[in-house]
């Protein structure tokens, strides 16, 4: 079979998704496992990196899919990695709300046939723990699922040139020898490097268009996402940059480009250029026309196409509908976010807010 061999989103949008994430900390995690559930039908687990002993981000990713209507998706508190520091959701999900535990390696395998050799995707939004662990303990069965070989990866992180050259990109530094474990397994590897994320241009803070999209609906999803980003900016940092769901467009194929590069891998999983390994590196990003496709998403809470975002001028007659300001704010949002020489609202800060992956 053609996907087999592929890596060709187009090719792979069949298969089974599933979504590691360090959601509950910077709610750009939120924001991407929104637009999962919406434009991913066969999203079917998500795993957290649940550092925390009431395995709350799991609970939080829970109750998130359930109010997105996603009640079919499966959630797994996954490895205990993590940096508790980061944690901006308090008061979000019902009281009483605790987490399932689930055996990880058990729930991938009910996603496919052990005899397939059909890919499954998996989209790494957080620290590489449980991708790691999960392909450490296949390699250890007798009758193995082939992950090295059948996962098609896109994980957020890692960076070649790295504005802090002393130490690692922030996902990669949360669990260096999972980045080994993964770069020296894993055959299908694509990286959305922190170079391509970390930019102003894709920050949400408290003017942008797709929280003010957020915070000024009544849909629940809408408002527990609006609730993260505000208890976010109080406590951590004035904007979210859109890291994770640049990763999510990333793996639907859509506006980031990606090259074969060679590096090899630091003991605390810096990055260089050189002999060592090999993977798809992101290369460039469309980030207008992405964020275009993020607001999109969201208003209508259902699939925009990537690049015709327009084509969603009507009211969404979706229940999950996120939507009532004017479609013409993503054009003020593309003008308000590319005058060349404008820094927009970061202008006014001394210098650029400190963020999560810095
Ligand atoms: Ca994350």
């Amino acid at each position: 079979m053609a996907a087999a061999a592929s890596n060709d989103p187009v090719a792979l949008r069949d298969c089974p998704l599933i979504v590691s994430t360090d959601i509950g900390g910077d709610p750009d995690d939120a924001i991407a496992l929104a637009l999962a559930a919406m434009t991913e039908p066969r999203l079917a687990l998500v795993v957290t990196a649940d550092e925390f002993p009431d395995g709350r981000r799991s609970i939080l990713a829970r109750h998130l899919l359930d109010l997105l209507g996603r009640e079919d998706v499966v959630v797994a508190a996954g490895a205990t990695a993590g940096e508790s520091k980061y944690w901006a959701a308090d008061g979000l999900v019902p009281a009483g709300a605790h987490p399932w535990p689930l055996d990880l390696y058990a729930t991938v395998a009910t996603l496919t046939d052990p005899d397939s050799s059909a890919p499954l995707r998996w989209l790494g939004i957080g620290p590489l723990t449980d991708l790691a662990r999960l392909l450490e303990i296949d390699s250890g069965r007798r009758n193995p699922l082939g992950l090295a070989r059948r996962l098609r990866i896109w994980q957020m992180g890692g960076a070649l040139e790295y504005r802090q050259p002393d130490r690692a990109e922030h996902n990669f530094r949360l669990d260096p020898k999972a980045v080994h474990t993964v770069v020296d397994r894993a055959e299908n590897l694509t990286l959305v490097l922190s170079d391509h994320t970390f930019t102003p241009v894709i920050a949400v803070d408290p003017d942008s268009p797709i929280y003010r999209l957020l915070a000024t609906s009544s849909i629940p999803w809408a408002q527990v996402i609006a609730r993260h980003l505000d208890q976010w900016f109080a406590r951590f940092h004035p904007a979210s940059m859109l890291h994770d769901p640049l990763t999510v467009a990333a793996l639907q194929g859509a506006f980031v480009s990606f090259d074969h590069r060679e590096f090899r891998i630091e003991p605390d999983a810096r990055m260089h250029l050189g002999p060592g390994r090999i993977a798809r590196v992101s290369s460039g990003v469309d980030y207008l026309g992405f964020l275009e496709w993020v607001l999109a998403t969201l208003r209508a809470g259902a699939p925009a196409s990537p690049g015709q975002s327009h084509a969603a001028t009507d009211p969404a007659p979706h229940a999950a509908a996120a939507g009532s300001e004017s479609l013409d704010q993503t054009a003020l949002f593309a003008t308000h976010r590319t005058t060349p020489g404008s820094t927009s609202q970061f202008g006014q800060h001394d210098g650029l807010p400190k963020f999560r992956q810095g």
